[in-house]
C-alpha cells in the first residue's frame, strides 16, 4: 500500500480506538471499513495496530517490488545540448528519388525498409530529428521518428551509442524495446559497453572492409533494473509527441562523461549488441545499399530495416575530424565507392538535411540550426 493512505488509514484507526475507549458515540462507517476494499481491515486487533504502527509499517514493506528505484527522471531540463535531423525516408518509394544519408563504408545508415525489394517502408524506425540534453544528473537522448504508430514491423528497437573518448569507437550502447507509454520505466531497456574495445575495428566508423571479428558491445551492465544501479537508464514516449522516444541515461553509469559523441539508432534484429560496427559485421555486398546511385551494391540487403542518425558533439567544439560528426558527409576523395556523374568538385553527397546547407569547397552540409 501507498504510505500516505496507510497513514490515513493508520490515523483513522487510532481516532477509531481511541473513540471507543472514550465511550463516545460512533458512526457506523468503521464497521464498514473493518471489512472489504480497507487493507487495514486485515489487522486482526485494532488496538495492536494503534500500538505498533511502525511494525505494521514494516510489514508492508517487507513485500516491496522486486526492483526499487530512487532515482527516476522527471522532465527535460529547457537548454538543449545537441540536434541533428536525419533523413525523412517516407516518400522515397512514391518519389523514387534518391535517398540521403545511407553511406554503408562510413557506418551511416537509412534503411527503414524491407530487404531486397525496398518496397515497404517502415515509419517506426525512420528518424527524422535528435535531440540531447542534460541535466546533473541524467543525460537525454531524443528520438524523433517519422510515425511511431507505423505499419507494424516485429522487434522494434531503439538506441543511444555514446563515444566517451572521441575515438570514433562507441564505447556504450543503450538498447530499449519500443516504450508502449509516456511513463518512465526500465522495462526493456538494457546497457552495454564495449570493455574490450573492439567495436569500429581497424577504422572507426570506416568499414574495415573484410569481415572483421569484433564482439561488439560484449559486457551487460543493465538489465531492466538488474545491476548495480537499478535507476541506470529509462524511457518513455515523449509526453508532448506520440513520435518521440525519450531516454533518461544516469551519467554515473556511464562514467559520468564531461565531453562525448552521441547518436541514436532504430532498427529491428540489427540493433543486437554483437553487431556493431554493422560496417565491419557485414561486407558491402551483403549489406547492400539504400543510395539508387551506388548501383553495384543497391538495393538493401542483409543491413534493411534500420536507421541512424549522425554524432553530435557534447561538452566540448569539434575540429570536424571526429569521425561519424554530423557537420561532415563524405567526400569523394576517399571515397572509392562515388557513383559516376558526381559533381564538378568531386563531391557525392549533394543533398542536406533541412538544417544544414550544402557546401562545395568543403564537400559537406554545414549545420545552420534547426528549422
Ligand atoms: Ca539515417
Ligand atoms: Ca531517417
Ligand atoms: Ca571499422
Ligand atoms: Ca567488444
Amino acid at each position: 500500500m501507498d504510505h500516505s493512505k496507510f497513514r490515513v488509514y493508520s490515523l483513522f484507526l487510532v481516532m477509531f480506538v481511541f473513540l471507543a475507549a472514550c465511550n463516545s458515540p460512533i458512526p457506523a462507517a468503521p464497521e464498514t471499513s473493518s471489512e472489504g476494499a480497507n487493507p487495514i481491515a486485515a489487522v486482526e486487533n485494532p488496538a495492536a495496530a494503534t500500538e505498533a504502527p511502525a511494525e505494521a509499517l514494516e510489514a508492508t514493506e517487507a513485500a516491496p517490488p522486486a526492483i526499487q528505484h530512487t532515482d527516476i527522471p522527471v522532465g527535460l531540463p529547457e537548454k538543449q545540448s545537441g540536434q541533428a535531423t536525419d533523413f525523412n525516408s517516407s516518400k522515397i518509394i512514391e518519389t523514387k528519388t534518391n535517398i540521403g544519408g545511407d553511406r554503408f563504408s562510413f557506418e551511416k545508415f537509412e534503411r527503414p525498409f524491407n530487404a531486397n525489394t525496398m518496397d515497404v517502408y517502415y515509419s517506426e524506425i525512420d528518424i527524422v530529428n535528435t535531440l540531447v540534453y542534460q541535466d546533473d544528473i541524467w543525460i537525454y537522448g531524443i528520438i524523433t521518428l517519422n510515425q511511431l504508430q507505423g505499419n507494424g514491423v516485429e522487434n522494434v528497437k531503439y538506441a543511444i551509442e555514446l563515444d566517451i573518448n572521441l575515438d570514433g569507437k562507441g564505447d556504450w550502447l543503450i538498447i530499449a524495446s519500443k516504450p508502449a507509454s509516456t511513463e518512465w520505466t526500465v522495462d526493456g531497456v538494457q546497457i552495454y559497453k564495449d570493455a574490450n574495445q573492439d567495436v569500429g575495428g581497424e577504422q572507426p566508423m570506416l568499414s574495415d572492409n573484410i569481415q572483421f571479428t569484433s564482439d561488439g558491445f560484449e559486457t551487460n551492465i543493465f538489465d531492466q533494473g538488474q545491476g548495480d544501479d537499478a535507476d541506470s537508464a529509462w524511457v518513455r514516449i515523449s509526453p508532448n509527441d506520440p513520435n518521440t522516444i525519450e531516454f533518461a541515461l544516469k551519467q554515473t553509469v556511464l562514467e559520468s562523461p564531461k565531453k562525448y559523441l552521441i547518436n541514436m539508432w532504430a532498427g529491428t534484429n540489427l540493433i543486437d549488441p554483437a553487431f556493431f560496427d554493422i560496417s565491419d559485421k557485414f561486407t558491402h555486398e551483403q549489406a547492400g545499399a539504400a543510395d539508387s546511385g551506388l548501383n553495384i551494391f543497391y538495393p538493401i540487403k542483409e543491413v534493411a530495416e534500420i536507421d541512424n542518425s549522425c554524432r553530435m558533439a557534447v561538452g566540448f567544439q569539434p575540429t570536424g575530424k571526429e569521425p561519424g560528426l554530423c557537420t561532415t558527409f563524405s567526400p569523394i576523395i576517399n571515397d572509392p565507392l562515388a557513383p559516376s556523374g558526381g559533381s564538378s568538385t568531386g563531391c557525392v553527397v549533394k543533398s542536406c538535411n533541412s538544417s544544414y546547407v550544402w557546401n562545395d569547397s568543403s564537400c559537406s552540409c554545414d549545420y545552420i540550426g534547426p528549422k
